[in-house]
């Protein structure tokens, strides 16, 4: 079925950010990677709650506890269907990173001990390899990576050989948040289950790019974050499958979470209330509902078949570019990134002659200092789509790129 296509022009009156001017010139945000711009409906949604409903969740008899629960229950069914999870299994946390956090502490480290191994992967964000370095220094477990290819994909032969025993946990991303690959995760979850590998999936850059079905994809652990999908920072989610996170010890522990407590012991609330210590981020949940609402209008098939094309047409534009290389895989397997160096120019220069052009780039490791090791750079220059982008926005950084060469390299 042929995905619809979406209305860039009426999207982009959805963002008041965009009427921005950045050095006097229109605002062309391109760093959606890093975190995306907001619809009117998710401010809306977050004050709406301070003014209407604010309490505590969970407790009040109160009408207004009442309500502030329902929009908190509200938001978890809201993103359990969005992303096809079980509401049981979906774990509000502040962000991908502490959701992936959880997972290691309370899952891997619990079980994984000396002549075990946890595979990752060389495109990993620093918030899907951290961690499992501190669980294999904590457990005595080992780490090892799968290595990617010069066209930016995780090599199938490495692959093969880390997906047996002693494998038995693969933390993945979904999506690179660099080279924008979409790695194959669907099927490197029925080939690590038929091992007995447990899989967690850092979906923090495919949730707000493409339709995502965590039930079908039988994923073990899925984390991903709110305002890279239109909703407020912080705010994120884990998902783990119900019948895991029973079995896990808690993460945090103290209010909200517990059941019964003496001075001597404490039993646990049910899951998912078991790991979610504290007052949690309640108008976060009212504004990722309202975000989630919106993404469910638009459509996530118009929106991933836009940012395909969207990118199609940067890789077109940019391949015009003179000194300019581009990192990572090209056609259908990348979505929304586009990574690049210009010869002679350092990215960080790159950044800031675009921006004075308007143009929001990002340049940097992007959180992913062995993937640059890999690429053999020191930094990139990145650029990164959503919803509210079109082809006007390239064109505008194709010009602004013109401008560095200009600059830099007469
Ligand atoms: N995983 C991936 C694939 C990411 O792209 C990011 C953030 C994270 C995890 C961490 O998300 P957080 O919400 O916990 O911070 N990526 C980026 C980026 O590419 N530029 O800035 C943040």
């Amino acid at each position: 079925m042929v995905a619809p296509v979406l209305n860039a022009t009426r999207v982009r009156a959805d963002f008041p950010i965009l009427k921005e001017r950045v050095n006097g010139r229109e605002l062309i945000y391109l760093d959606s990677a890093a975190t995306s711009q907001k619809p009117a409906v998710v401010i809306d949604a977050i004050s709406d709650y301070y003014r209407h409903a604010n309490a505590n969740v969970h407790r009040g008899v109160h009408v207004l506890g009442e309500r502030a629960t329902q929009v908190f229950e509200g938001a978890r069914v809201s993103v359990a269907r969005l992303v096809g999870a079980d509401p049981r299994g979906v774990v509000f946390v502040r962000n991908t990173t502490e959701g992936i956090n959880l997972v290691a502490q309370a899952f891997a480290r619990e079980r994984l001990g000396p002549g075990d191994r946890i595979v990752c992967t060389e495109m990993e964000h620093h918030s899907n390899l951290v961690p499992w370095q501190q669980v294999r220094d904590q457990s005595g477990c080992q780490l090892e990576f799968i290595p990617v290819t010069p066209d930016g994909r995780l090599d199938p032969e490495a692959t093969a050989r880390l997906l047996q025993a002693p494998t038995r946990f693969l933390a993945i991303a979904h999506v690179s948040n660099v080279l924008g690959t979409i790695n194959p995760v669907g099927e490197l979850i029925s080939r690590a289950h038929a091992e007995g590998i447990t899989v967690l999936v850092d979906g923090a850059q495919a949730v707000p790019h493409m339709p995502v079905d965590i039930s079908l994809l039988d994923a073990d652990f899925y984390a991903f974050s709110a305002h890279k999908m239109c909703g407020p920072t912080g705010i994120g989610v884990v998902y783990g499958r119900p019948e895991l996170l029973e079995q896990m010890p808690p993460f945090l522990t103290g209010g909200s979470m517990i059941s019964v407590v003496t001075l001597e012991k404490t039993t646990w609330d049910e899951i998912p209330h078991k790991f979610e210590a504290g007052t949690p981020d309640i108008a976060g949940a009212a504004g990722l509902q309202a975000a989630v609402g919106y993404l469910e209008q638009v459509g996530m098939p118009a929106i991933f078949r836009h940012g395909a094309e969207l990118t199609e047409y940067a890789d077109e534009m940019l391949s015009e570019v003179p000194g300019l290389t581009r990192y990572g895989p090209k056609g259908p397997n990348q979505l929304g990134i586009v990574s690049f160096n210009l010869e002679g120019v350092h990215p960080h220069d790159v950044g800031t002659i675009v921006d004075r052009c308007g143009v929001a780039i990002r340049a940097g490791h992007h959180c992913c200092q062995p993937l640059m090791r890999r690429l053999k750079v020191a930094a990139t220059a990145r650029a990164s789509f959503y919803l509210y982008n079109n082809r006007d926005d390239v064109d505008a950084l194709v010009a602004a790129l013109g401008e560095a060469n200009r600059i830099f390299r007469s």
